[in-house]
Protein backbone atom coordinates (compact mmCIF):
# COMPACT_ATOMS: atom_id res chain seq x y z
CA UNK A 1 0.00 0.00 0.00
CA UNK A 2 0.96 3.64 -0.90
CA UNK A 3 2.40 5.71 2.05
CA UNK A 4 -0.04 8.70 2.46
CA UNK A 5 1.74 11.93 2.87
CA UNK A 6 -0.33 13.02 5.85
CA UNK A 7 1.55 16.69 5.59
CA UNK A 8 0.73 17.31 2.09
CA UNK A 9 -2.84 16.11 2.80
CA UNK A 10 -3.05 18.21 5.89
CA UNK A 11 -1.50 21.38 4.29
CA UNK A 12 -4.30 21.01 1.22
CA UNK A 13 -7.17 20.78 3.73
CA UNK A 14 -5.61 23.29 5.95
CA UNK A 15 -5.08 25.83 2.88
CA UNK A 16 -8.84 25.19 2.24
CA UNK A 17 -10.55 26.13 5.10
CA UNK A 18 -8.45 28.78 6.25
CA UNK A 19 -7.88 31.43 3.36
CA UNK A 20 -11.59 31.48 2.37
CA UNK A 21 -12.22 31.69 5.99
CA UNK A 22 -9.71 34.71 6.80
CA UNK A 23 -10.99 36.83 3.76
CA UNK A 24 -14.24 36.78 5.48
CA UNK A 25 -12.99 37.51 9.07
CA UNK A 26 -10.41 40.13 7.29
CA UNK A 27 -12.82 41.56 4.73
CA UNK A 28 -16.30 41.72 6.09
CA UNK A 29 -16.34 40.60 9.83
CA UNK A 30 -13.47 42.54 11.38
CA UNK A 31 -14.54 45.82 9.43
CA UNK A 32 -17.64 46.64 11.53
CA UNK A 33 -16.40 45.59 15.12
CA UNK A 34 -16.30 48.60 17.76
CA UNK A 35 -15.16 50.89 18.55
CA UNK A 36 -16.83 52.19 14.86
CA UNK A 37 -15.08 54.74 12.50
CA UNK A 38 -16.26 57.76 14.49
CA UNK A 39 -12.81 59.19 14.96
CA UNK A 40 -9.33 58.87 13.37
CA UNK A 41 -7.96 56.79 16.69
CA UNK A 42 -11.05 54.52 16.76
CA UNK A 43 -11.14 53.56 12.65
CA UNK A 44 -6.90 53.17 13.76
CA UNK A 45 -8.25 50.17 16.49
CA UNK A 46 -10.92 48.75 13.58
CA UNK A 47 -7.75 48.39 11.99
CA UNK A 48 -5.50 46.93 14.18
CA UNK A 49 -8.27 44.55 15.27
CA UNK A 50 -8.85 43.46 11.57
CA UNK A 51 -4.82 42.91 11.33
CA UNK A 52 -5.14 40.87 14.91
CA UNK A 53 -7.96 38.91 13.72
CA UNK A 54 -6.42 37.74 10.67
CA UNK A 55 -3.13 36.48 12.52
CA UNK A 56 -5.63 34.61 15.07
CA UNK A 57 -8.02 33.13 12.59
CA UNK A 58 -5.06 31.69 10.28
CA UNK A 59 -3.41 30.29 13.65
CA UNK A 60 -6.42 29.58 14.87
CA UNK A 61 -7.17 27.29 11.68
CA UNK A 62 -3.98 25.28 12.13
CA UNK A 63 -4.94 24.10 15.60
CA UNK A 64 -8.56 22.98 14.43
CA UNK A 65 -7.60 21.07 11.19
CA UNK A 66 -4.93 19.35 12.40
CA UNK A 67 -7.11 18.25 15.80
CA UNK A 68 -9.43 16.98 13.23
CA UNK A 69 -6.95 15.29 10.81
CA UNK A 70 -5.95 13.61 13.58
CA UNK A 71 -9.16 12.48 14.73
CA UNK A 72 -9.61 11.37 11.46
CA UNK A 73 -6.45 10.29 10.03
CA UNK A 74 -4.71 8.73 13.29
CA UNK A 75 -7.42 7.07 15.03
CA UNK A 76 -7.19 3.42 16.24
CA UNK A 77 -10.06 1.48 13.77
CA UNK A 78 -9.29 -1.77 16.03
CA UNK A 79 -10.75 -1.66 19.37
CA UNK A 80 -8.87 -4.60 20.84
CA UNK A 81 -5.66 -2.60 20.56
CA UNK A 82 -5.04 -0.34 23.54
CA UNK A 83 -1.63 0.50 23.02
CA UNK A 84 -0.31 3.85 22.46
CA UNK A 85 1.29 4.85 19.21
CA UNK A 86 5.10 6.11 19.46
CA UNK A 87 6.45 9.09 20.59
CA UNK A 88 7.15 12.15 18.18
CA UNK A 89 10.52 13.23 19.62
CA UNK A 90 13.68 14.47 18.21
CA UNK A 91 12.36 16.12 15.02
CA UNK A 92 15.44 19.11 14.67
CA UNK A 93 13.15 20.16 11.99
CA UNK A 94 9.70 20.98 13.13
CA UNK A 95 11.60 21.95 16.53
CA UNK A 96 13.39 24.60 14.39
CA UNK A 97 10.17 25.79 12.55
CA UNK A 98 8.53 25.79 15.56
CA UNK A 99 10.59 28.32 17.10
CA UNK A 100 11.45 30.33 14.36
CA UNK A 101 7.36 30.73 13.64
CA UNK A 102 6.43 31.52 17.31
CA UNK A 103 8.89 33.87 17.40
CA UNK A 104 8.28 35.66 14.27
CA UNK A 105 4.67 35.96 15.48
CA UNK A 106 5.67 37.19 18.97
CA UNK A 107 8.00 39.75 17.58
CA UNK A 108 5.73 40.88 14.82
CA UNK A 109 3.27 41.80 17.46
CA UNK A 110 5.02 43.45 19.42
CA UNK A 111 6.55 45.32 16.92
CA UNK A 112 3.49 46.20 15.12
CA UNK A 113 1.34 46.77 18.75
CA UNK A 114 4.36 49.60 19.83
CA UNK A 115 4.44 51.47 16.09
CA UNK A 116 0.56 51.72 16.50
CA UNK A 117 0.59 52.50 20.01
CA UNK A 118 3.51 55.53 18.99
CA UNK A 119 1.76 56.82 16.30
CA UNK A 120 -1.22 58.67 18.18
CA UNK A 121 -1.24 56.73 21.56
CA UNK A 122 -4.38 54.81 20.49
CA UNK A 123 -6.98 57.19 22.53
CA UNK A 124 -5.74 55.97 25.68
CA UNK A 125 -4.77 58.40 28.87
CA UNK A 126 -0.54 59.11 28.56
CA UNK A 127 -0.24 60.97 31.80
CA UNK A 128 0.61 64.68 32.11
CA UNK A 129 3.37 64.39 29.94
CA UNK A 130 1.95 62.75 26.49
CA UNK A 131 4.84 60.62 24.13
CA UNK A 132 2.68 59.74 21.35
CA UNK A 133 1.01 63.03 20.42
CA UNK A 134 -1.27 63.12 16.84
CA UNK A 135 -0.58 66.02 14.60
CA UNK A 136 -3.82 67.98 14.19
CA UNK A 137 -5.49 68.11 10.60
CA UNK A 138 -3.53 70.90 8.23
CA UNK A 139 -4.30 74.30 9.21
CA UNK A 140 -6.39 73.70 12.48
CA UNK A 141 -5.60 74.12 15.86
CA UNK A 142 -6.12 71.52 18.88
CA UNK A 143 -8.78 72.05 20.50
CA UNK A 144 -8.33 71.57 24.72
CA UNK A 145 -11.01 70.29 26.85
CA UNK A 146 -10.84 69.20 30.28
CA UNK A 147 -12.85 66.66 31.83
CA UNK A 148 -13.61 67.19 35.03
CA UNK A 149 -14.83 63.64 37.09
CA UNK A 150 -16.86 63.84 40.71
CA UNK A 151 -19.30 61.54 42.36
CA UNK A 152 -21.56 60.59 40.42
CA UNK A 153 -21.23 63.26 37.34
CA UNK A 154 -18.93 64.67 34.52
CA UNK A 155 -18.44 68.09 33.95
CA UNK A 156 -15.76 70.00 31.05
CA UNK A 157 -14.48 73.08 30.71
CA UNK A 158 -12.69 74.94 27.60
CA UNK A 159 -9.97 77.02 28.47
CA UNK A 160 -9.88 78.62 25.24
CA UNK A 161 -13.27 79.94 26.40
CA UNK A 162 -12.81 81.31 29.27
CA UNK A 163 -12.82 78.29 31.23
CA UNK A 164 -16.54 77.79 31.01
CA UNK A 165 -17.52 74.87 32.79
CA UNK A 166 -20.18 72.80 30.97
CA UNK A 167 -22.58 69.75 32.29
CA UNK A 168 -22.34 68.33 28.44
CA UNK A 169 -20.14 67.84 25.70
CA UNK A 170 -19.80 69.06 22.50
CA UNK A 171 -16.42 69.15 20.05
CA UNK A 172 -16.15 70.27 16.26
CA UNK A 173 -15.86 68.22 13.46
CA UNK A 174 -12.21 67.47 11.49
CA UNK A 175 -10.31 68.78 15.29
CA UNK A 176 -7.57 67.72 17.13
CA UNK A 177 -9.25 67.23 20.85
CA UNK A 178 -7.02 67.10 24.07
CA UNK A 179 -8.68 65.69 26.56
CA UNK A 180 -7.50 66.67 30.13
CA UNK A 181 -9.21 64.23 31.96
CA UNK A 182 -9.18 65.13 36.21
CA UNK A 183 -11.06 63.84 39.09
CA UNK A 184 -12.49 66.00 42.30
CA UNK A 185 -12.78 63.56 44.43
CA UNK A 186 -11.80 59.62 43.72
CA UNK A 187 -10.50 57.46 41.18
CA UNK A 188 -13.05 57.64 37.88
CA UNK A 189 -12.34 57.07 34.46
CA UNK A 190 -13.76 59.12 31.11
CA UNK A 191 -14.88 56.59 28.95
CA UNK A 192 -16.54 58.14 25.48
CA UNK A 193 -16.39 54.97 23.92
CA UNK A 194 -17.46 55.90 19.92
CA UNK A 195 -14.46 58.67 20.39
CA UNK A 196 -12.34 55.51 21.19
CA UNK A 197 -10.80 57.42 24.28
CA UNK A 198 -10.16 55.88 27.47
CA UNK A 199 -8.70 57.69 30.32
CA UNK A 200 -8.15 57.23 34.37
CA UNK A 201 -9.45 60.29 36.02
CA UNK A 202 -7.29 60.87 39.14
CA UNK A 203 -7.88 63.65 41.96
CA UNK A 204 -4.44 66.11 41.34
CA UNK A 205 -3.73 64.37 37.86
CA UNK A 206 -4.01 65.54 34.39
CA UNK A 207 -4.09 62.82 32.21
CA UNK A 208 -4.29 63.59 28.73
CA UNK A 209 -5.70 61.85 25.97
CA UNK A 210 -6.75 62.54 22.02
CA UNK A 211 -9.42 61.79 19.55
CA UNK A 212 -9.37 63.66 16.28
CA UNK A 213 -13.04 63.86 15.01
CA UNK A 214 -14.21 63.21 11.79
CA UNK A 215 -17.69 64.08 10.51
CA UNK A 216 -20.78 64.70 13.02
CA UNK A 217 -21.23 62.06 15.96
CA UNK A 218 -22.98 60.94 19.02
CA UNK A 219 -20.93 59.36 21.65
CA UNK A 220 -21.74 58.11 24.88
CA UNK A 221 -19.85 58.74 27.90
CA UNK A 222 -19.38 56.41 31.20
CA UNK A 223 -17.66 56.09 34.29
CA UNK A 224 -15.68 53.25 34.23
CA UNK A 225 -14.01 52.79 37.29
CA UNK A 226 -16.26 51.89 39.81
CA UNK A 227 -16.28 55.20 42.42
CA UNK A 228 -19.10 54.34 44.71
CA UNK A 229 -22.73 54.33 44.95
CA UNK A 230 -24.36 55.82 42.22
CA UNK A 231 -21.11 54.94 40.01
CA UNK A 232 -23.79 52.72 37.55
CA UNK A 233 -25.44 56.28 36.71
CA UNK A 234 -22.14 58.27 36.09
CA UNK A 235 -22.89 58.59 32.45
CA UNK A 236 -23.91 61.12 29.72
CA UNK A 237 -23.76 61.56 26.24
CA UNK A 238 -22.05 64.30 23.68
CA UNK A 239 -21.70 65.44 20.31
CA UNK A 240 -19.60 66.03 17.25
CA UNK A 241 -20.58 69.25 15.93
CA UNK A 242 -19.86 71.24 12.47
CA UNK A 243 -17.99 74.41 13.75
CA UNK A 244 -20.20 77.04 13.26
CA UNK A 245 -22.97 75.01 15.34
CA UNK A 246 -20.07 74.23 17.86
CA UNK A 247 -19.07 78.13 18.13
CA UNK A 248 -23.28 78.95 18.67
CA UNK A 249 -23.19 76.34 21.32
CA UNK A 250 -20.13 76.79 23.32
CA UNK A 251 -21.68 80.69 23.04
CA UNK A 252 -24.91 79.80 24.59
CA UNK A 253 -23.22 77.98 27.33
CA UNK A 254 -20.98 80.81 28.06
CA UNK A 255 -23.87 82.89 28.46
CA UNK A 256 -25.99 80.16 30.52
CA UNK A 257 -23.15 78.86 32.86
CA UNK A 258 -21.24 82.92 33.17
CA UNK A 259 -22.70 83.36 36.02
CA UNK A 260 -21.86 79.63 37.80
CA UNK A 261 -18.17 80.59 36.32
CA UNK A 262 -17.71 83.68 38.91
CA UNK A 263 -17.91 81.09 41.81
CA UNK A 264 -15.19 78.14 40.26
CA UNK A 265 -11.70 78.28 40.85
CA UNK A 266 -9.64 79.70 37.71
CA UNK A 267 -8.93 76.71 35.47
CA UNK A 268 -5.93 75.05 35.96
CA UNK A 269 -4.99 71.58 35.09
CA UNK A 270 -5.74 70.06 38.18
CA UNK A 271 -7.60 70.63 41.68
CA UNK A 272 -7.44 70.21 45.69
CA UNK A 273 -10.92 70.78 46.36
CA UNK A 274 -11.09 71.31 50.43
CA UNK A 275 -12.81 68.60 51.37
CA UNK A 276 -16.67 68.76 51.82
CA UNK A 277 -18.70 69.82 54.89
CA UNK A 278 -21.17 66.61 55.07
CA UNK A 279 -24.14 66.20 57.58
CU1 LIG B 1 -17.01 57.47 38.47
Amino acid sequence: MKEVNHFRRFLLWYLATTIPLTLIVVLVLAPGMPPGNGTVQASAVVADNTVFLGVASVIFMAVLVYFVYSLIAFRERNPSVVTEGPAIRGHPQIQLWWIVVTMGIVLFLTAYGTIRLLEGGSGGGQGPNPIAVPSPPAGTKPLQVQVIAQQWQFTYRYPAYGGVETPSIEIPTNTLVEFHVTSLDVIHSFWAYQLNVKADANPGVDNIAYAQTKGPLFFNVRCSELCGLWHGYMFNSGRVVPRAQFASWIALQQRQFGAARRSLPPYTRQYFPTPLRRG
